[in-house]
């Protein structure tokens, strides 16, 4: 039952009853069953690499000698072409993409597990990629971030690494064990899909995955370190722990 109070000392029993009003005809959405397009796909990002104005995904797909960067072309409903591979060298694992060499035509750069190098692959404007070139940063890049950083108009790269520190061999299982030590990167962009050197600055003992991300604010990356060491967190120019 609903009151209301009419006045500083009555009450009195609300005499409407409450209705009964139907729904307007709803669509609630459904999904179709999964399809599988590639399998052991690792990363992938979302981007329109043929520019049809249509969303398409690439994805990294494992491969010791050599892996590939698979592009599947959206059809605008929902389903995909099959995969576009591209060569991407020694086991690509992080991925990420944007224009770097300007020409209207996306591009993506490609981290290696295993190696302290990445994959600039030009992309050719139809879903595949050629050009590759590597650049070699002295750590495991695990994560990258892109942005223009220097806010020249050219495209940076903020890589977040790292190194396996061993500390003591363990017969038992016959690995090593150690920690690991985190980089972040920054990678200026000269616009023909070529970077200057890397800037490194260490982060001190990490987590294994060092995450770069792009900051809400322009010119500023942000790396991340979330397990098992507490979080720490940097931005650049400026790195500081917390
Ligand atoms: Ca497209
Ligand atoms: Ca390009
Ligand atoms: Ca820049």
């Amino acid at each position: 039952m609903l009151f209301f109070k009419s006045g500083p000392k009555k009450s009195r029993r609300m005499l409407a009853r409450p209705r009964l009003e139907p729904l307007e005809d709803r669509v609630v959405p459904a999904f179709f069953g999964p399809v599988s397009y590639v399998a052991d796909a690792r990363e992938v990002v979302v981007a329109d690499f043929n520019s049809d104005n249509l969303q398409d995904l690439a994805v990294t797909l494992p491969g010791w000698v050599p892996g590939s960067v698979g592009v599947l072309l959206g059809n605008g409903d929902g389903t995909f072409d099959p995969v576009i591979r591209s060569t991407a060298g020694y086991s690509p694992r992080a991925l990420t993409v944007g224009d770097f060499n300007g020409d209207g035509d996306l591009d993506v750069v490609v981290a290696h597990q295993g190696t302290y190098d990445l994959s600039v692959l030009l992309g050719n404007g139809d879903g595949s990629f050629s050009a590759l070139s590597a650049i070699s940063i002295g750590s495991e890049a695990t994560a990258m971030a892109v942005g223009d950083f220097n806010v020249d108009g050219k495209l940076d790269l903020g890589v977040g690494s790292n190194i396996f520190i061993p500390e003591e061999y363990d017969p038992e299982t016959g690995q090593w064990l150690g920690h690991y030590e985190g980089f972040a990167t920054v990678l200026l962009g000269r616009g023909d899909g070529s970077f200057g050197a890397p800037a490194s600055t260490a982060l001190g003992q990490v987590g294994y995955h060092v995450r770069a991300s792009v900051g809400i604010t322009t010119g500023m990356v942000i790396w991340t370190s979330l397990r098992p060491i507490p979080c720490c967190w940097a931005t650049a120019p400026a790195i500081s722990r917390t």
